[in-house]
């Protein structure tokens, strides 16, 4: 019998700290040894001149999701892994959402059942929480973290996802509690809805205004309260999809100040801007995003805040809706922008472009690739036990990219279920050639290895703050607030 199932060999190994060559054996799904002169193995793949590096971990996504004016997304669990295993990941973490009037048990019981049978890849859920009735936050919201859905997301705008800054405390105070992180979609309703309003009555209800009525301060403004808010109540939170430069900064000087704040952003926003809606016709519906692109000064910006450790995060926030009646022109032909479905997809196209951009173009390091690729987000979202890094004792979720494999990027090559990708004819110099999960290979020579449904749920642990002290408001401290204890 061999020592091991599975040798990759003579590849350079990198982790989010170091870069070596090394031989990994696999066994029973597991990384078992990292080293040279490894011992005898069933199979062996030669990565002499690749790098090998951990499974992807995308981990902001909507993946077969009713919006909540009922529009399902283009992708469902089968063609969203499929398309995620193409582009490098090992591991997805869609959104679970609520609308309102729905249980949580309920919700997470239809992603379940929509996920199991069809993932090619493993995954987690975040729940979207929208009414957080007494029952949602005292029982089903504790019930869904044991269970290990260790994270949520919450909107500060949209008329039937927002919640209110009392609601938001009360999601605080759980999330603190019970160990979760708060993902907040940080943008100020009534400047878009202002603006959106102003637009339209004004004859600008093109598509390409859609990137005016989502004001930059409107951005900053939420993201200064979000971070407010949940700073009064000590929490940890993830502001999502980062568009702006003044956003960022936000975060920047919150987590200074060691506060509990982690900042994503989305490569959108560094490979696309607002001049690219400029389009005939409803083109441009098909770059309709919120928060939406901005300008290419703002696209230097949140480069730089990747490259200096703002963003630790890096995610698709693939929201694929087809350029037509059921997705972009769902409300019909030419529809004002308001009635556009917002969302860009990019599930297989987030890796291929920052280690083409990022890492061989010298922007980034290979560790600060991976630690974007997964690492980080293995640890934030508290997978990081059996995830995100190639370390022995860990899943054997591993991507071995070539860097010498250029392609021009086209819609049709891409193996999501949209018929167009922002990305289009890009050049983009290395791929991910060999994707293994738990040690078994899912796409090699261009093809997908396995069967709908060998994706396994993965429960998530609960999230570790170590390092960020943060601090008790005053006014909650029992110790200067004339002993009041409120239990927080
Ligand atoms: N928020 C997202 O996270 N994705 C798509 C649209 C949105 O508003
Ligand atoms: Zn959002
Ligand atoms: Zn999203």
């Amino acid at each position: 019998m061999s020592d091991f199932d599975l040798k990759i060999v003579n590849g350079t190994v990198a982790s989010a700290s170091e870069t070596y060559t090394a031989d990994i054996g696999i066994k029973d799904g597991l990384i078992a040894a990292i080293g040279r002169r490894l011992g005898s193995a069933d199979d062996v793949i030669d990565a002499a001149g690749q790098y090998v590096l951990p499974g992807g971990i995308e981990a902001h996504c909507h993946i077969e999701q009713e919006s909540s004016s009922g529009l399902m997304t283009a992708d469902d669990y089968y063609s969203g892994s499929v398309s995620a295993a193409f582009g490098g990941n090992t591991c997805i973490v869609p959104f679970a959402a609520q609308h309102r009037g729905q249980s949580l048990a309920k919700v997470l019981e239809t992603y379940h059942g929509r996920a199991g049978p069809k993932s090619v890849i493993d995954y987690s859920f975040h729940l979207i929480i929208s009414d957080p009735t007494d029952d949602v936050l005292h029982n089903e919201l504790p019930q869904a973290i044991e269970d290990g859905i260790t994270s949520f997301k919450i909107y500060m705008t949209y008329d039937r996802l927002i919640v209110d800054d009392g609601q938001m405390l009360d999601i605080f105070t759980v999330a603190k509690k019970h160990g979760a992180l708060t993902m907040i979609h940080a943008e100020n309703n009534a400047m878009i809805k202002w603006m959106s309003d102003k637009l339209v009555t004004s004859g600008h209800g093109e598509p390409k205004y859609h990137a005016l009525s989502h004001p930059r301060a409107a951005e900053s403004e939420a993201i200064n309260r979000a971070i407010a808010l949940a700073g009064f109540i000590d929490t940890p939170i993830l502001i999502v999809h980062v568009s702006s430069a003044a956003g960022a900064r936000i975060i920047a000087e919150a987590r200074y100040e060691g506060r509990k704040v982690f900042g994503e952003t989305c490569p959108q926003y560094m490979f696309l801007n607002m001049e690219q809606m400029d389009l005939p016709g409803m083109q441009g519906a098909q770059l309709c995003c919120s928060p939406p692109l901005r300008d290419r000064a703002s696209q230097e910006e949140i480069w730089r805040c990747l490259q200096n450790g703002t963003f630790q995060v890096y995610s698709s926030d693939h929201a694929p809706y087809r350029f037509d009646s059921s997705g972009k022109l769902s409300a019909g032909p030419t529809p004002e922008f308001p009635k556009i479905a917002n969302g860009l997809p990019g599930i297989e196209m987030r890796l291929p472009l920052l280690f083409s951009e990022g890492f061989m173009k010298g922007r980034i390091s290979l560790n600060h690739f991976v630690s974007l690729a997964a690492t980080n987000v293995s640890r934030i979202y508290g997978m990081d036990h059996c995830k995100g890094s190639i370390t022995e004792g860990k899943d054997a979720d591993i991507a071995i990219w070539d860097p010498e494999v250029t392609r021009v990027v086209k819609a049709t090559d891409l193996h999501d279920n949209m018929e167009y990708t922002p990305y289009e004819g890009m050049e983009i110099i290395g791929w991910p050639i060999t994707v293994l999960q738990r040690g078994k290979a899912i796409v090699a020579n261009n093809e997908l290895q396995v069967e709908r449904g060998v994706g396994q749920f993965v429960p998530r642990r609960k999230i570790d703050c170590t390092g960020m002290p943060g601090r008790l408001a005053p006014e909650l401290d029992p110790a200067v607030n004339f002993g009041v204890d409120l239990g927080l």
